[in-house]
C-alpha cells in the first residue's frame, strides 16, 4: 500500500459524490423539507428522517432515470478544477447500488429505468482525463436491509445506553426481517467484493459510520478489499482501527492529526448536505473553498469536497461555476 499512501499524500485535492435515489425528493418528502438529525439538514438521510418504509422508499427506484448524467462531463469538471481523485457512493445508507449488482435486485440496473452502470461509466471517465478512482461503500447502516443495525447487542454491551445511542442509525420504523448478520454475509460482504472485482485500478474504499460493529466484522470488511486489491487504502470509517487513512468528523479542520503512517482527509460539503437538497443554496464560494484547500493542506491533509448530482443527473450550476473558478486560480496560483 506504501505506493498508494505516497500517492495519496501528493494528491491533496479530490471530488467527493454523493448521488442515489434521495437525490430526486433533494429533501422534501411529501411537501415538506425533512428536518435529519441535526440543522442544516443532510438530504441523503431522508428514509431515515422521514421514516419512510422500505416499500415505499423502493418506489423512488422507478423514479430514477438521471438522463442528464454524463460521466465524462463530471470527471473533466474534476480535472478542470485541480482535482486528482474521485469518490463516488456506490451504495449509500438506503441501501441503493448504482452499479450492477448480482448480489442484491436492488441495484440500477434491476430496480431503476435507468439500467446503465454508473460506477463503471465514471471509472472509465476517470481513467480517460487521468483521474484516480475510488468508491464509498456504507457497510454498517442499509436501512432497506441491514435489520436494526444490532441495536438489541448494544444494549446488552452496554446497559447504560441512552435510546438515542442505542438506536441512532438503524431502521426501528420498518426494519427489514433478517438479521443483520445475515446482512453482512449475503449483501455487503459480496457486494463490496463485486465492486473490488469489478472495477480495477481502484485507490480508495471508503467506508462509513461503523458504530456498533465488533473488529471481527471490520476485518472481515478490511480483507475483503486487501484480498482482491491489495493496494486499495481503506479509510478510518471501516472501524475498529483498521484503516489506512484517517478521516476527521464531516467538515472538520483538524488541529493535529495523522502520522506518517497515516494520512488524513477532510471531507466538506458544498452547502450543507452531501445528496442533493433543493432547498440548501448556501453554496461555498471560490474563497471559501480555497480557505478550506489551503488550511487543510498546509497541515498535510486531502481535501475532499463533495457534489450532489440531482435525480436528473445534473450537477448544481453553483457547484460547477465555483469549481471552475478554483481551477482558474489553481492553474495561475500554483496547484495544492
Ligand atoms: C456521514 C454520513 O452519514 C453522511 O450521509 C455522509 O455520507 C458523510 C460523508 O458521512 O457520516
Amino acid at each position: 500500500k506504501q505506493d498508494t499512501k505516497e500517492w495519496f499524500k501528493d494528491a491533496k485535492y479530490g471530488m467527493f459524490i454523493h448521488w442515489g435515489l434521495y437525490s430526486n425528493p433533494g429533501g422534501i418528502w411529501k411537501g415538506e423539507k425533512i428536518h435529519t438529525m441535526r440543522p442544516p439538514h443532510i438530504a441523503e438521510w431522508i428514509m431515515y428522517a422521514a421514516k419512510i418504509p422500505r416499500a415505499e422508499y423502493e418506489q423512488l427506484a422507478k423514479q430514477f432515470n438521471p438522463t442528464k448524467f454524463d460521466a465524462e462531463e463530471i470527471a473533466k469538471l474534476a480535472k478542470d478544477a485541480g482535482m486528482k481523485y474521485i469518490v463516488i457512493t456506490s451504495k449509500h445508507h438506503d441501501g441503493f447500488a448504482l452499479f450492477d449488482s448480482k448480489v442484491s435486485e436492488y441495484d440500477i440496473m434491476d430496480a431503476s429505468p435507468f439500467k446503465r452502470d454508473i460506477i463503471k461509466e465514471l471509472h472509465a471517465a476517470c481513467k480517460k482525463y487521468g483521474l484516480e478512482f475510488g468508491l464509498y461503500y456504507s457497510h454498517n447502516i442499509d436501512w432497506h436491509d441491514a435489520s436494526d443495525n444490532q441495536s438489541e447487542l448494544s444494549a446488552k454491551l452496554n446497559p447504560n445506553i441512552s435510546e438515542h445511542a442505542k438506536t441512532f442509525g438503524s431502521n426501528t420504523w420498518d426494519p427489514s426481517p433478517n438479521s443483520y448478520e445475515d446482512y453482512l454475509k449475503d449483501k455487503a460482504l459480496p457486494q463490496v467484493k463485486e465492486i473490488m472485482t469489478q472495477y480495477s485500478d481502484l485507490k480508495l474504499l471508503w467506508y462509513d459510520m461503523p458504530w456498533r460493529m465488533n473488529a471481527e466484522q471490520c476485518y472481515d470488511f478490511y480483507k475483503v478489499v486487501y484480498d482482491i486489491q491489495p493496494q486499495v487504502l481503506v479509510n478510518e470509517r471501516i472501524g475498529q482501527g483498521f484503516g489506512d487513512y484517517l478521516i476527521p468528523s464531516d467538515n472538520e479542520i483538524p488541529l493535529a492529526y495523522g502520522d506518517e503512517q497515516k494520512p488524513w482527509e477532510t471531507v466538506g460539503t458544498f452547502n450543507n448536505s452531501w445528496g442533493y437538497n433543493s432547498y440548501d443554496n448556501d453554496w461555498k464560494s471560490p474563497i471559501e473553498v480555497l480557505y478550506w484547500l489551503a488550511e487543510v493542506v498546509s497541515r498535510g491533509g486531502n481535501y475532499m469536497l463533495n457534489i450532489g448530482p440531482t435525480g436528473e443527473g445534473e450537477v448544481p450550476i453553483e457547484s460547477v461555476k465555483n469549481l471552475r473558478e478554483i481551477g482558474k486560480w489553481l492553474s495561475v496560483n500554483g496547484e495544492a
